[in-house]
């Protein structure tokens, strides 16, 4: 934090450096792109120190949740880990948006903690977005397919889908 924020080579680098990922892969650029784009509150492109000090708040939560769910220790998660871990959370999905999960993030059937994250900063995204917007009345929202439009890049159809949130 030289100049006082980061690029997504250097946020690799720091996070590599740190050890975060300890025996799970590093993080790959693209998922440290997902990361500051998606925590960029002032818009810099890159990541600030107090974006930082957030991102690794959460890294450690979903870091903590991606050991607890892995029950049976394959160091990946599976489709029913990924339903309890993604209930923890605070998100309900249902099983047809748990398959487009499923099919974007995970390596034949198996989510690598990398593609986990990039998965969790997504959903939080979306939550903020919908926090800013003032819709999470009665503590549920069904996501309108525009807002999981990554969830879906290959069937561009309208619809909502159940992606429900909890209430935080
Ligand atoms: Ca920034
Ligand atoms: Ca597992």
């Amino acid at each position: 934090f030289q100049d006082g924020e980061v690029d997504a080579d250097e946020l690799q680098t720091c996070l590599t450096q740190s050890g975060f990922t300890g025996s799970y892969a590093p993080f790959s650029l693209d998922t440290c792109r997902i990361m500051i784009s998606m925590l960029d509150k002032d818009y810099s492109g890159k990541m600030g120190f107090s974006e930082f000090k957030e991102l690794f708040t959460a890294l450690n939560g979903w870091k903590q949740n991606f050991t607890t769910f892995d029950r049976d220790r394959s160091g990946t998660i599976e489709r029913l880990e990924m339903t309890q871990a993604i209930n923890a959370m605070g998100y309900h999905v249902s099983p047809r948006v748990l398959d487009v999960m499923m099919k974007r993030y995970s390596r034949e059937g198996r989510i690598y903690f990398d593609d986990y994250v990039a998965c969790c900063v997504k959903l939080r995204a979306l939550t903020d977005n919908f926090r800013r917007r003032d819709i999470l009345q009665h503590g549920r929202v069904s996501f309108q397919y525009d807002d999981v439009s990554f969830l879906q890049e290959q069937t561009r159809q309208t619809q909502e889908v159940e992606l429900q949130v909890k209430i935080y």
